[in-house]
C-alpha cells in the first residue's frame, strides 16, 4: 500500500538557543540517545530479564523491542508514516509500554490522552496536535472506547486510524499489526520532538508539550540516579501511565532506561497494588497525596508483605506536613516528595536528605542548570524566603506549547522561561515549598482541571445564568470543585446540572463536586472585576459562612 501523502501540518518543534544547547550538551545532559535507541541497547544487554509486567503477560527486554518492532512496522503497513501524531488512550497493561515503543520506533509521535478522557477532550487533542490515528484498549472499567473511535471519526475526518488493543470489532487490532521490519526508520535526530504530553490545562482545554528525546533522556535519567533507580529496583506504575509523573520521575522509563523491572497496576487502590507489591517484591512507586494517605492506612492492617518497598514518592499536589508525617509512619519506608510539571522541571527531595526537609519541602530541581527564579506580582525578585511567582527554564524544560501562540505569549517570558502559575518560597539551598497557585485551576488530588472550561460548559446549560467554579479545601482530595451557580428562570437542580456537565463528553473528574446556587455574585468593589477575583470572594465568602476548614 502506498502512503497517501498527509496534508500540511504545523510542524513539530522544540528548539534552546544554540549558546544554550552548547552548554547542556558539554555539561552531559543532552547525549544525543533516543527512545528507540536506548531500547535496542536494554534488549542488546538485558535480553532475558523482565522489562515490564501486567496482569498475565511478563515481556522480556527482548521481547519489548520485537513487540515494538511488530507494531511499528504494522502501523506503517497500515499506510501510517513516520512524523504522523497518533493519540494514545491506553490503561495501565503492557500494551501501553508496547505501544508507545511501537510508536517510537517507527518515528510516530505518540499524544497521550488519559484514560479518563471522554469526546470533548479527545477530540480536542487528536484536532490540536493534527493526529490521523487513535489508539485505545477495547474497553476499561465499564467504558467502551470504540464507541467512543466512532464519535470521534463521524466528528473529524483527519482521523482515518483507529486502532485497538483487545476485541476491536470494525477497527484494526493491535494483536493483528505486522509489517516489514526493513520499512522500519532510522532512529530519530535526538533534537527531534519525540511526543506531545498534555497540560494540566489552567485555562481552556489541554495544551500540548512538545518533549524531545534528548531532553526528556536526560530527564528520568537524572531522576534515576537521584531516585536510586537500578537494574535491581521494581518500579510500579499505579498512577494513569500517561501522566507525566508515573512516566519519567524517573516512572517506566526511568525504570526500563536502568534495565529495571517495570509492573502496570490497573488500579491505584491498595486493594489492587498491595498483592502486586508483595507479589513482584516492588522497590518504588509514586503517588499522589489522597493515595499515599489511604495506602498508609491501609498498610496497617493488610496481610500483604510490603517490605521490599523502599521509597514512596508523592507529588502531583501539595503533601502538607501532618500528611507527610502519616505517610511515612504508616508505610515505613522513605518518603520523597515530588514537585513536577509536564512542561519539565522536576523537583525532588533527596533520599538522605533530613527528616525535615522530607516533610516540609518538596524538593530541589533535578538539575544545576535548571534556573529558578522567584518574582512578585511585578517582576521582580522576591526575598530569599518570600513567596513568589516561580519562573524556569532548563535543560528540560520547554520553550514553547505546540499550536499555541497565544498561550506562549502568557507563560513564557521573552527570555524563554516558563511562568509555572504556582507560588512559592524557595529555602537556602534551594529547596522549594509550594504555597499554591496563582492561576485558577483545580489541583483534584493531582488532576488538574481548569475552572474557565467547566464554566464554559455550564454555561452552555439554557438555566444557567452566570457561573464560577473555584477551589474548595477538601480534607481528602486536597482541593475539591465547588461551582456557583446564578440560574435563569427555574433553577434546575444540582444533580441536574452535575449531569449536564457529564453529558458534554468530559472527563468524570471534572464534573463539579459541588454546585451552590446564589443570587447573584454580590461584589464589593465597584464595577466589572476579574474572574480571578470573583472566584477568589465566593470562596473566602463560602468558607467563612460554612466554617469550612481552610
Ligand atoms: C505533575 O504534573 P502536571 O503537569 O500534571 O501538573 C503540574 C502542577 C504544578 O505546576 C503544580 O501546580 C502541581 O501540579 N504540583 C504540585 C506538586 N507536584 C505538582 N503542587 C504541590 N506539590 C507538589 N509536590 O503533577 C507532575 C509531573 C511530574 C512529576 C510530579 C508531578
Amino acid at each position: 500500500m502506498h502512503p497517501v501523502p498527509a496534508p500540511p501540518r504545523m510542524p513539530l518543534r522544540q528548539s534552546w538557543p544554540p549558546a544554550l544547547v552548547a552548554r547542556y550538551r558539554a555539561a552531559g545532559y543532552w547525549r544525543g540517545e533516543t527512545f528507540p535507541g536506548f531500547l535496542r541497547e536494554r534488549a542488546a544487554q538485558y535480553a532475558d530479564d523482565i522489562a515490564v509486567v501486567g496482569g498475565d503477560t511478563r515481556l522480556s527486554y527482548a521481547r519489548l523491542w520485537a513487540e515494538a518492532g511488530r507494531i511499528g512496522a504494522g502501523l506503517l503497513a497500515q499506510g501510517l508514516v513516520p512524523g504522523d501524531r497518533v493519540v494514545v488512550q491506553l490503561g495501565n497493561t503492557v500494551d501501553f509500554v508496547s505501544v508507545v515503543c511501537g510508536l517510537f520506533r517507527a518515528g510516530l509521535i505518540p499524544v497521550y490522552a488519559l484514560p479518563a478522557h471522554r469526546f470533548t477532550e479527545v477530540a480536542h487533542v487528536l484536532r490540536k496536535a493534527e493526529a490521523n490515528a487513535y489508539i485505545a484498549g477495547a474497553a476499561v472499567e465499564g467504558f467502551d472506547y470504540r464507541t467512543l473511535a466512532r464519535q470521534l471519526q463521524a466528528d473529524i475526518p483527519a482521523l482515518r486510524h483507529v486502532l485497538i488493543v483487545g476485541d476491536a470489532a470494525e477497527f484494526v487490532a493491535v494483536s493483528a499489526l505486522a509489517g516489514d521490519a526493513a520499512r522500519l526508520p532510522p532512529d530519530p535526530d535526538p533534537q527531534s520532538v519525540a511526543f506531545l504530553q498534555l497540560s494540566g490545562g489552567s485555562t481552556g482545554l489541554s495544551k500540548l508539550i512538545p518533549r524531545t528525546h534528548d531532553d526528556y533522556l536526560y530527564s528520568f535519567r537524572a531522576s534515576n540516579e537521584i531516585c536510586a533507580i537500578g537494574r535491581d529496583s521494581v518500579y510500579l506504575v499505579a498512577l494513569p501511565a500517561a501522566h507525566n509523573f508515573p512516566m519519567s520521575s524517573p516512572g517506566f522509563f526511568g525504570a526500563l532506561y536502568a534495565g529495571a523491572r517495570v509492573v502496570l497496576s490497573p488500579g491505584a487502590g491498595p486493594d489492587v497494588a498491595f498483592p502486586l507489591i508483595a507479589r513482584e517484591r516492588v522497590t518504588c512507586v509514586g503517588l499522589v497525596p489522597p493515595l499515599a494517605l489511604l495506602w498508609a492506612q491501609a498498610a496497617a492492617n493488610t496481610a500483604h508483605d510490603l517490605s521490599s518497598l523502599a521509597v514512596v514518592q508523592v507529588g502531583g499536589a501539595k503533601l502538607v506536613p501532618e500528611a507527610a508525617r502519616r505517610v511515612i509512619d504508616g508505610l515505613g519506608c522513605r518518603l520523597q516528595q515530588v514537585f513536577g510539571m509536564a512542561e519539565g522541571l522536576v523537583n525532588y527531595t533527596r533520599l538522605h536528605d533530613p527528616l525535615d526537609c522530607v516533610i516540609h519541602t518538596q524538593g530541589r530541581p533535578i538539575s544545576a542548570d535548571d534556573e529558578v527564579l522567584v518574582l512578585d506580582d511585578h517582576g521582580n525578585p522576591v526575598a530569599e524566603g518570600e513567596v513568589g511567582h516561580l519562573l524556569t527554564r532548563g535543560p528540560y524544560t520547554i520553550r514553547g506549547y505546540h499550536n499555541d501562540p497565544g498561550a506562549n505569549a502568557r507563560a513564557f517570558t521573552e527570555d524563554g522561561f516558563y511562568r509555572t502559575g504556582d507560588r512559592v518560597q524557595q529555602l537556602p539551598g534551594g529547596y522549594l515549598v509550594v504555597q499554591g497557585r496563582a492561576g485558577d485551576h483545580i489541583n483534584r488530588a493531582g488532576e488538574k482541571i481548569s475552572a474557565e472550561e467547566i464554566e464554559d460548559h455550564l454555561l452552555a446549560h439554557a438555566s444557567v445564568f452566570d457561573a464560577a467554579v473555584v477551589s474548595m479545601p477538601d480534607a481528602y482530595l486536597g482541593e475539591r470543585s465547588c461551582a456557583f451557580v446564578i440560574a435563569r428562570g427555574d433553577p434546575p437542580t444540582a444533580a441536574s446540572l452535575k449531569a449536564w456537565v457529564r453529558g458534554r463528553g468530559l472527563a468524570a473528574f471534572k464534573v463539579p463536586d459541588q454546585v451552590v446556587f446564589v443570587e447573584a455574585f454580590g461584589t464589593t468593589a465597584v464595577g466589572k472585576i476579574s474572574r480571578r477575583e470573583l472566584r477568589a470572594q465566593l470562596r473566602e465568602r463560602f468558607i467563612e459562612q460554612t466554617g469550612e476548614p481552610r
